[in-house]
Order: structure tokens, then sequence, then C-alpha cells
């Protein structure tokens, strides 16, 4: 059972799958090797950083194999187990103590400069938090949230703090400022998988995250109360911040470099100050770069498992689902079993009314190994008619940050073969060997 960052990387020094890097590094040195680590799907702890007090780890999903190994299937398969644990909820359970409560240091007795945050891409404006994961509770009803927002580091206990304001934190941000209350907030590092998982997903707003950690993991998520804020953080992560977000504090953050592998200008965004930090005795911290494996990985994952649900209600035949092509989930692909000829186009309908983001979707045949590029590449090759295969959707909702109408239309392409016609468009196969009785 993995209820800890800890423990996944005990699966995966057993499994082989981690590189640890012994030899100090510099942190600026970091964001290049943790590419090419990328490149190799291994996963890698930077034993020891320069200047820093811990260790940093990264790529904690470099394949969709590690995937499998937390849903105990294939990587193929991952959609599915997760579409149907997503659906349930095991709500956490609060206990007394727990190790991410072991060191307790208040204000002047921490730097979070100490810890090995790092700068991700040369344009960016500095060093980022980027694997925080952001507890805060609606102001008026209590539900807790879980999301992912980056914090630039502005001195021993201050960060810049990044919401769109398609999250639900910045309508809890908007509630505040209605009351004139700060946001208190946590923000949690060195997760365990499931969390992270959780974090990423989407749902309902009145749907607290941890629900879903608990249901991804097959068991509850274990809090503790944090020291100076009203809220509970998992017993077993590495490293808390606790701190507030002042409505209408506004100052200048960015550059950054976006999931697209673009720079953000810089903005106004709102200030965190932090005042208590709690941790275990030797924290490990996590990043994860914008645009890399890891940010593809949480966020396709749970809406493939999304999408996957709603084709699933409208019977389709779904083998799989991808929306980590390229790192990004804006460009999916469905392998099915097709049982009308144009059924793809409605399924790519309702993928694209289920997720506003989603802007190209294609649909192949079963037989397409659509977590292979160039398997999706044959299937355009060899069964698209493009003249009745490619739909565009002019202007539709898209990802929001767009000057320049990137992602208002969509474009639906359905690659498969024509119906009834399987012994033409088979894929011929070698003959089996040894040759069956
Ligand atoms: C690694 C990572 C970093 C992210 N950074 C930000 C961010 O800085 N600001 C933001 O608004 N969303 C960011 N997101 C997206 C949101 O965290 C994500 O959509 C989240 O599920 C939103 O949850 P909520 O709507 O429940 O608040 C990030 C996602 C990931 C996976
Ligand atoms: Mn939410």
């Amino acid at each position: 059972m993995i209820n800890s960052l800890r423990d996944y990387i005990a699966l995966l020094d057993e499994l082989g799958w981690i590189d640890h890097i012994t030899d100090e590094v510099e942190l600026l040195q970091i964001p290049t090797i943790m590419k090419e680590q990328e490149q190799k799907r291994r996963t890698v702890l930077f034993e020891h950083v320069k200047g820093c007090r811990s260790p940093l780890i990264n790529n904690l999903f470099p394949s969709r194999d590690y995937l499998g190994r937390l849903f105990s299937c294939e990587g193929r398969d991952v959609t599915r187990v997760f579409a149907e644990r997503y659906e349930a909820s095991i709500p956490p359970v609060l206990v007394d103590s727990g190790p991410v409560q072991e060191v307790v240091l208040g204000k002047g007795e921490f730097d979070i400069r100490d810890f090995p945050f790092i700068q991700h891409n040369a344009g960016d404006a500095g060093r980022y938090i980027t694997a925080g994961m952001v507890i805060a509770k609606d102001p008026v009803t209590g539900v807790r949230n879980l999301s992912f927002n980056r914090m630039q580091l502005k001195g021993p206990d201050r960060t810049g703090f990044r919401m769109s304001p398609t999250q639900d934190l910045e309508n809890y941000y908007n509630k505040a400022k209605k009351l004139g209350q700060n946001l208190e907030i946590a923000v949690v590092i060195g997760n365990s998988p499931y969390e992270l998982l959780a974090a990423a997903c989407g749902p309902a707003r009145d749907v607290d995250e941890l629900g879903i950690a608990g249901a991804l993991r097959g068991a509850p998520v274990e809090l503790v109360k944090c020291k100076t804020v009203d809220l509970e953080v998992p017993a077993n992560a590495e490293l808390v911040l606790e701190g507030y977000l002042v409505p209408g504090e506004m100052e200048p953050e960015g550059p950054f470099g976006d999931f697209m592998e673009f720079k953000i200008q810089m903005m106004d965004n709102p200030i965190l100050h932090i005042q208590t930090v709690t941790m275990r005795k030797d924290p490990i911290v996590q990043c994860i770069g914008a645009g890399s494996k890891d940010d593809g990985t949480l966020l396709s994952t749970p809406r493939e498992a999304q999408i996957y649900n709603v084709l699933k209600a409208a019977n389709a035949d779904v083998t799989a689902i991808n929306l980590n092509l390229v790192n990004n989930y804006l460009t999916g692909v469905a392998a099915i079993r097709k049982q009308l000829e144009y059924e793809p186009k409605n399924l790519i309908m309702a993928a694209f009314g289920s997720f506003k983001f989603l802007k190209n979707f294609i649909i192949v045949d079963h037989d397409v190994d659509i977590f292979d590029p160039k398997d999706v590449f044959w299937a355009l090759s060899t069964r698209l008619r493009a003249e009745q295969g490619v739909m565009v959707v002019p202007h539709t909702v898209g990802f929001g940050r767009d000057d320049h109408g990137i992602h208002t239309a969509k474009m639906g392409i359905d690659a498969t073969a024509p119906l009834n016609c399987w012994d033409e468009f088979a894929r011929v196969q070698p003959p089996a060997w040894p040759p069956e009785s």
C-alpha cells in the first residue's frame, strides 16, 4: 500500500526504476538532468543539492508503466481503472500525529529558499515551487479543495501565487475577498502519487478531492491538523507551508514557462504569506516541470477517465484513451470497436462537450496502439477519409489564455476503417510460430 512519497520511492527502488544522483548538483544544473531522465523514462532523486537542506525528486510518472503499478493493471488500462475508482469517494480520516509535523518552525526560524526549489527555464523570473499541492477551504461552505499553483520565491516567507479564473481556488479567494477575510492555505510538498493525481482532478466544486485520493488508493488519506491555520494536511507528507493570501494584495509574478512550453509574461498575482513550516526531520522535496511528462500525466489522466465515462455512457466500446501524447492534454486519441459507421463523430462531440480545453480529438480502431504516436499516424495515413472524417467546429470555448485564437476551434478526426470491411482493413500479421496444431 502506497501511503506516502517514501512508499513510492521504495517501490521504484525495488523495481530499479529510479536513479539516485549522489554527486552534488547545482540548482541550475538540475533542469537539464531532469529532461535527460524524462527521455530515459526514469525517476530521479538528487540526493545532494548545493546550498540546500533537502533532496529533490522528479519524474514520478515518466511512463504509463509507473501508473500501471499504482493501479495494479497494464499501463494502457489505467484510464479504465482510474475511471472506476474516481466515481467513488473514500473520505479522509483525522489522526493525532504524523511525520509531517516532526519539526515545526515558526516565523524567523525558516527560509523557504533553503529548500531545493529550482528555476525551471532560462526565461523564468526565478525559483518556483512547482509541486505544491494546495489545500484550502471554501470560506462559506467549508468544502475543502486541492489544486496545484505555481509559487515564485520572493523572500524567506513569501511567494507569488498563481490561480487561474477557472480554478475552484480562485472562487474561494473571491469569496474571502467579499467577506473581507484572508484565505488560509496549506501547501503540501512531497506527496503520495494518489494525492497528486487527485489534486489534478477537477470534479464538481462541492467534491473534496481528498476523498478521490482515498478512492484512487482504496484506503483513506490520514490527516493531521495544521499548527497555525484551520486546515488539515496528509500526515505522511514531507513538508507543509502554512500561510494565507490577503485578498486584493497583488504583485508582479513571472515570467514562467508554461505547460505548452511557451513563456507566460509577467502579470500581477496574489502573495502567499508563510507563517509556519512543518516537516519531517529530513524532508524530500518534489518539483514538476511545466510541459513535462509528469505534468502531462497529472493533467491528462483524470481527463481521460472523465471522457472514458462519457463515451461509455454513450454505449461506445472504448478500448483505450490517451490524452498524454505530447505532454499536454490539448490533443487526445481514443481507440474503439466501431459499431455504427458515423459513431466516431458523435463520440468526438461528446468528448469536446465534456472537456472544454480539448482541442484535437482522434478516433481510431482498436488495433491501433494509441500510446505510440507513429501508430496513430499510421491510422491517419491508411484509414482516414479526410473529406468525411475531418470535422472542424469553429467558435467554441477552449483553453483561455489565447490572444491569437489558437484554441477557439475544435478538430475531430475519425480515422477508423469503413464498417464491415475488416477483411480489407485488418493489419497483416507474421505467420504464427510455432505453427498452431
Ligand atoms: C503541475 C501542475 C501545475 C499547475 N499549476 C497551476 C497554476 O499555477 N495555476 C493554476 O491556476 N492552475 C495550475 N494547474 C492546474 C490546476 O491545478 C488543476 O486544474 C486543478 O485541478 C484545479 O483544481 P480546482 O479547480 O479544484 O481548484 C497546474 C496543474 C499541474 C498538474
Ligand atoms: Mn476542486
